[in-house]
């Protein structure tokens, strides 16, 4: 018989505080069962009449597989539905309790157990990892007083000011209607349709086809709330807050021709990234960071911080940086964990409470929604991920479908006075501990509004635009170029360009000569934007720590190829903190110049250089002649090249280096004793050579 957990549930399997597993009974003996525990003889054959005969319905054993078989599925999440997730968990090491009574922000040193899920967007649950697109960066805290889920995204402002309108915002960009492609893709008619019509979507477009739309890896990207919430203190008193998370690996991004290539390479690539770092011990890291402001503050800014279209600079109100989150575990069970999740921004403890941002208000009633059609019940709080553990939960709700409580005692209603004769009573509402709201003032008409501090839509987007580099400029500027080389509908294209000139001038018409277009008259802002002074912060570069940790570096071997270079090359990439993969052009390895063998971890084929942060080449002169037979040897090296990674060569290699077109510049670097600071120039992109390889708009 399988163990009984502490809610009466059945667990065949659990894990206990330090993570050991414990088994039951009858996992130890191992024996094959119904999902109602009679043992099964074989299950390599159903009941058939006769040797060959028909098989009988009386079969119950092969029913039941079958029937659970064909319900296996769940609907998957209307949006975000491919994501990838681990276990971990916060440690707060400076106290807000200057501005908060929540525990989990005051209790310094206490760790609080995680759950995180990273996430697409726009594509199905099986689509690709690369696509351009927003990804969600949902925190599970499981704290003492409650679940608190920061459901955030890692760009901080949004397409839309008002919920309503999200319907409408998924439904152009998912795959169009009648045909049902694109799938995971922005750049087609209808996306791009419906954001030149809506001008406060403009924002964040600029963020969206930014490189910040091409992470390199979960492990890499920032998260932020995006709407403005509240903290509480013990007084109830109220302060405003955005929540920040910032990578200890530092931002990075992949160039676009290089994701398009690892859509190909290796669908799961953002997948396989986390789940492989954590199971080696390169456990992920955010810094968690709060801009707290008061609403006299808040009043004083040039924008609405209830517009979920606008971002505080952080020049203006700096992060104070009070904690730390580290992932360490990797699910055991994809569907159980990642996908039966459900995250909502409802879950709150005490001390953090929400604005009247109007998004924000649409989505506290759209997440508990939608588990009920993905979850199909109203108790989808008690499966494991989603249970609070940090604390007992407790009310005289019942029932329901799939109720796996087992509860005792008459009482399931309030107030009862059952206690008082000697039988179960239950919880009573804590007036002084529980989760209070803030008594905002609520007063006047009801209406249908957009009130008029929303209606600036260019101010931010030029920002945004003014503060990246030139090179990031450039790369904005080439996505929309190539987003809207994919609209059929030239109208729409010249919408866009339009309110691109409320934007950036300049960018409008790099945009209008990208398309080979003239630039339309701009359209007609209801605001004019107004100077805001440059936000460094908001670039990529720069961001980017000079390390390559947690990055890869692939070592291309031939037979032959020189043991010293090997080793010099692992000694420098491994002591800068990155992994390093062997690849050869047979998975059985290669024989180096000494007779020694080696194996790889990668088919040259199967391999490409876009998997990797850097490559090198260890060649031999035989080998390198074989190689330039190879079209993937020499994809291998000139994809390296044109996404501005460094390449390392022995010297026996240059013949492949000039096959691929690979000119000099100092990240070409030859591998001699010193390896020539090859991992110096592998932590970073050779961002000055991409000029010389590709038009840029
Ligand atoms: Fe979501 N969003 N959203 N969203 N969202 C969902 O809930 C919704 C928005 C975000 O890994 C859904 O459980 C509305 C902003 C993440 O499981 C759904 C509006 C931000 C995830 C939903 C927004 C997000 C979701 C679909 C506009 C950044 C994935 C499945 C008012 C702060 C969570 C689900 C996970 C998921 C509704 C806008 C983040 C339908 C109505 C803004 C990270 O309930």
């Amino acid at each position: 018989m399988a163990d009984r957990n502490k809610t009466g549930t059945s667990e065949p399997t659990s894990r206990g505080a330090g993570g050991e597993l414990h088994q039951t009974a009858s996992q130890r003996d191992q024996r094959t069962t119904t999902n109602h525990g009679v043992p099964i003889s074989d299950n390599q054959n159903s009941l058939k009449g006769g040797k060959r005969g028909p098989t009988l319905l009386e079969d119950f054993v092969l029913r039941e597989k079958i029937q659970h078989f064909d319900h296996e599925r769940i609907p998957e999440r209307i949006v975000h539905a491919r994501g990838s997730a681990a276990h971990g968990y916060f440690e707060l090491t400076e106290s807000l309790a200057d501005v908060t009574r929540a525990k989990v922000l005051t209790e310094v040193g206490a760790r609080t157990e995680v759950f995180v899920r990273f996430s697409t967007v726009a594509g199905g649950a099986g689509s690709v990892d690369t696509p351009r697109d927003v990804r969600g960066f949902a925190v599970k805290f499981y704290t003492n007083e409650g679940n608190w889920d920061l459901v955030g995204n890692d760009i901080p402002v949004f397409f839309i000011q008002d919920a309503i309108k999200f319907p409408d915002l998924i439904h152009a960009v998912k795959m169009e209607a009648d045909r049902g492609y694109p799938q995971a893709a922005s750049a087609h008619d209808t996306f791009w349709d419906f954001i030149g019509l809506m001008p406060e979507s403009t924002h964040m477009i600029m963020w969206a086809m930014s490189d910040r739309g091409l992470p390199r890896s979960y492990r890499m990207i920032e998260g932020f709330g995006v709407n403005t919430f509240r903290l509480l203190d013990e007084n109830d008193d109220a302060v405003f807050v955005k929540f920040h998370w910032r990578p200890k690996l530092g931002l990075q991004s992949t160039c676009w021709d290089e994701a398009v290539k690892i859509a190909g390479a290796d669908p799961d690539y953002h997948r396989r990234d986390l789940h492989e770092a954590i199971a080696a011990g390169d456990f992920p890291e955010w810094d968690f960071g709060v801009q707290v402001l008061t609403q006299a503050e808040a009043d004083a800014l040039p924008f609405d911080i209830l517009d979920a279209t606008k971002l505080i600079p952080e020049e203006m109100v700096p992060i104070r940086f009070v904690g730390r989150m580290v992932l360490d575990r990797n699910p055991d069970n994809f569907f159980a964990e990642t996908e039966q999740v459900a995250f909502l921004p409802t879950n709150m403890p005490p001390g953090i409470d929400v604005s009247d941002d109007p998004l924000l208000q649409g989505r506290l009633f759209s997440y508990q929604d939608t588990q009920l059609s993905r979850l199909g019940t109203v108790n989808f709080n008690q499966l494991p991920v989603n249970q609070a553990k940090g604390c007992p939960y407790q009310n005289f709700q019942r029932d329901g479908q799939m109720q796996t409580k087992v509860f005792t005692g008459r009482a399931n209603y309030e107030p009862n006075s059952l206690a008082e004769y000697g039988e179960i009573g239950g919880p009573r509402e804590d007036p002084k501990g529980g989760f209070r709201s803030f008594a905002a003032p609520t007063e006047g008409s009801k209406v249908r509004l957009r009130a008029e501090t929303f209606a600036d839509h260019y101010t931010q987007a030029r920002l945004f635009f003014r503060s990246q580099t030139p090179i990031e400029q450039a790369h904005l500027a080439s996505a929309i170029v190539f987003e809207l080389s994919k609209v059929v509908l030239e109208p729409v294209r010249l919408r866009v360009i339009s309110n691109l000139r409320n934007v950036d001038e300049d960018l409008a018409k790099r945009v209008a000569d990208g398309l080979n277009m003239d630039l339309p008259a701009a359209s007609k802002a209801d605001v004019e934007p107004q100077a805001m002074d440059l936000s460094p912060a908001l670039r990529i570069i720069g961001k980017y720590p000079p390390s390559l940790k947690g990055r890869t570096v692939a070592i291309l071997v031939t037979d032959g190829a020189d043991r010293t270079i090997i080793d010099a090359l692992r000694a420098a990439a491994e002591g800068d903190g990155a992994a390093v993969k062997i690849v050869a052009p047979k998975i059985g390895g290669v024989v180096l110049k000494n007779g020694e063998k080696v194996k790889a971890d990668g088919q040259l084929a199967g391999s490409p250089s876009v998997l990797f942060d850097a490559v090198a080449l260890a060649l031999s002169d035989a080998g390198c002649a074989q190689l330039l037979n190879e079209a993937a040897a020499v994809n291998f090296v000139s994809d390296a090249f044109s996404h501005l990674k460094a390449i390392g060569y022995s010297q026996e290699a240059k013949p492949l280096l000039d096959k691929a077109g690979v000119f000099a510049d100092p990240g070409i670097v030859l591998l001699d004793a010193k390896q020539g600071g090859f991992a110096e120039h592998a932590a970073t992109r050779q961002w000055d050579r991409e000029p010389k390889l590709r038009m840029l708009a």
